[in-house]
C-alpha cells in the first residue's frame, strides 16, 4: 500500500523530482512514483487518483512543468492533501508553471513547494509532516531529522570558526 502518490507530469520531469521519492524512501514511506499528464492522459490520472485513494494513498504530490495543471487536476478529484511542485520547462523558467500550480481557486488548494529539485525535497518533508499527524513514530524520526539539520549548522559554524594554520 502506497501512503504516498508522486506525479510527474513527463518522463522529463523524473530527475528533478526524484529527490521527494529518495527522501520518502529514507523516511520509511511507502509510496508509488508514476507519470501521468493533466491533458495528455487524463483518464490515466483520474484512474489512478481513484484507485491509489481506495488502497488507502493519503497525500498526492504532483510535478508539473509548462501551464501546469497537473496538480490541480489531481485536486479536482480527491479531497486528500495535494503538494504541488512547479518544474522550470519552459522559455518562462518555471514561472508559468508556479503561477499554474499555486493560484487554485477556492475549495481546491494546491500546497506549493519550491521550483525543482529544492520544492521536490520539500514536497516530501511536507508529505512526512501531513502523515505525522497521525503516526507518532514517523514524528519522532521527523524531530531527529530536525535535530540532525542543528547539528549540522554547529559542525558548518565550528569549522568556520576555527584558527586557520
Ligand atoms: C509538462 O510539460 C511536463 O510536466 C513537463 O514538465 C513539460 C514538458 O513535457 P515534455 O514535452 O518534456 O514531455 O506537461
Amino acid at each position: 500500500m502506497s501512503r504516498v502518490a508522486i506525479f510527474i507530469g513527463s518522463l522529463s520531469d523524473e530527475e528533478k523530482v526524484r529527490p521527494c521519492s529518495e527522501l520518502l524512501s529514507t523516511l520509511g514511506i511507502s509510496h508509488t512514483f508514476t507519470v501521468t499528464s493533466a491533458h495528455r492522459s487524463a483518464e490515466r490520472t483520474e484512474k489512478l487518483v481513484e484507485e491509489l485513494e481506495r488502497e488507502g494513498c493519503q497525500v498526492f504530490i504532483c510535478a508539473a512543468g509548462m501551464a501546469a495543471h497537473l496538480a490541480g487536476a489531481v485536486a479536482a478529484r480527491t479531497v486528500k492533501p495535494v503538494i504541488g511542485i512547479p518544474i522550470a520547462a519552459s522559455a518562462l523558467n518555471g514561472m508559468d508553471a508556479l503561477l499554474s500550480t499555486v493560484m487554485m481557486p477556492p475549495g481546491f488548494p494546491v500546497a506549493t513547494v519550491a521550483l525543482d529539485k529544492a520544492g521536490a525535497r520539500n514536497a516530501a518533508w511536507l508529505a512526512a509532516q501531513i502523515l505525522a499527524l497521525s503516526d507518532p513514530e514517523l514524528d519522532e524520526r521527523l524531530r531527529a531529522a530536525r535535530a540532525t539539520f542543528a547539528a549540522e549548522v554547529e559542525a558548518a559554524a565550528a569549522k568556520l570558526e576555527a584558527p586557520k594554520a
